[in-house]
């Protein structure tokens, strides 16, 4: 067995959890089932799903199974969002049902759990396949229901979004198989801004330029194309070089646009138009800008400071230290959008310092309007 990357309760508290995950990933995988991986559009997603099919790649060779049916039996697919959609969980089980006669193994990692993906779980799960998750996002009870096997740091006493999916993904990993994934969750781990280990610059670059290749890799991305970058260091170097050149021009515009506003309460509050900055493709991604905008905003700031980003049909919450141990939460105040109104709502989460909420067309304002009242109505120096 090799060594935990971390030792705390926490990571203790989630062995179990692992095993019992690991278990039916290996299962699957000696059984010659067909298994996908489908993985959030970000570093940390890849690296859990690196670090998964790194692991059942190397039982399958320990097995003797031909390269050929290797590749028909493992798949992977980038999910470009935190839903598992209904129309993703039909072509999963259109793909797997392709590949073999067995029993399907699906395996989502850092997403998957939240109340909206509970029709994709459905279908999937009528559809007989297997289903594991590994997420680090707070899980909908009636979605851990439809799950086989939740390893998520929730479910452990004192465990949180910190313990990201790459991380945790890179544990289960290492019981499917003895592989070596640490620096793959080193990454996952810069990539979440986890406080679990302090990032160092090469970390941080790798985490960006897989952010960069998720969002710009044609046709799409896969984790092939995600391990490729990583054992190549002159296209790491050249995607990270041409993923801070984009972040530079959008985060110049964004600073133009900025709002700063000193509220009664104590609170700063930058609000950022995200929807009227222009950008050529899809990276960065709005959740992008918004950090990097944030992250120069709470630069030396003492004083708790959240960011209200404002996309189309969309806002976004980002909370600097200051303000989390004021008591910011953003999920709770998203949850009390909700419930205030919830017809203009379609989905939210996220993290304490980092969460969005999405609005039905036009509706985008109401929503924008309201969170920035909820900033207004927060206690000097508590949530
Ligand atoms: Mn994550």
């Amino acid at each position: 067995m090799l060594a935990r990357l971390l030792s705390d309760p926490v990571m203790k508290g989630l062995e179990a959890l692992e095993r019992a995950a690991a278990e039916k990933v290996a299962r699957a995988a000696r059984e010659r089932r067909p298994v996908l991986i489908r993985f959030n559009n970000d570093a940390d997603g890849v690296c859990a799903g690196l670090s998964v099919r790194r692991a059942v790649s190397a039982l399958l060779e320990s097995g003797n199974v031909p390269r050929d049916e290797s590749r028909r039996l493992l798949k992977d697919y980038q999910n470009n969002g935190a839903v598992y959609e209904t129309g993703s969980a039909s072509g999963d089980v259109l793909l797997l049902r392709g590949a073999s006669e067995k029993r399907p193994l699906v395996i989502l990692v850092d997403f998957g759990a939240n109340a909206e993906s509970v029709p994709g779980l459905a279908v999937a799960r009528n559809e007989g396949c297997e289903i594991v998750v590994i997420d680090h996002h707070p899980h909908a009870p009636e979605a851990a229901r439809l799950i086989d096997a939740l390893v998520s740091p929730w479910l452990v006493e004192g465990g949180g979004s910190d313990y990201s999916a790459g991380l945790v993904s890179g544990e289960v990993a290492k019981k499917i198989y003895p592989v070596d994934v640490e620096e793959l969750q080193r990454i996952a781990l810069a990539g979440d801004k986890s406080r679990l280990i302090p990032p160092t610059p090469g970390l941080l670059k790798k985490a960006l330029a897989l952010d960069y290749l998720c969002d710009t890799a044609q046709p799409r991305n896969s984790l092939a194309k995600c391990e490729a970058l990583l054992s190549d260091p002159a296209k790491l170097a050249e995607a990270h070089s041409q993923a801070a050149e984009k972040i530079g021009a959008v985060a110049a515009q964004a600073k133009g646009n900025a709002k700063v506003r000193e509220l009664q309460n104590g609170y700063v509050v930058v609000i950022l138009d995200i929807a009227r900055l222009k950008r050529t493709g899809r990276f960065p991604r709005d959740g992008k800008i918004a950090t990097v905008v944030h992250d120069s905003f709470s630069a030396g700031e003492k004083r708790p400071l959240v960011t209200l980003g404002k996309a189309k049909d969309a806002a976004s919450f980002r909370a600097n230290a200051a303000a989390r141990a004021a008591g910011f939460s953003a999920p709770k105040i998203i949850d009390e959008l909700k419930r205030e109104l919830p017809d203009a709502i379609t989905a939210g989460g996220g993290h304490d310092a980092a969460a969005s909420v999405h609005a039905k067309k036009g509706l985008g304002k109401i929503v924008f309007d309201e969170a920035y009242k909820k900033l207004e109505a927060l206690k000097a120096g508590g949530g």
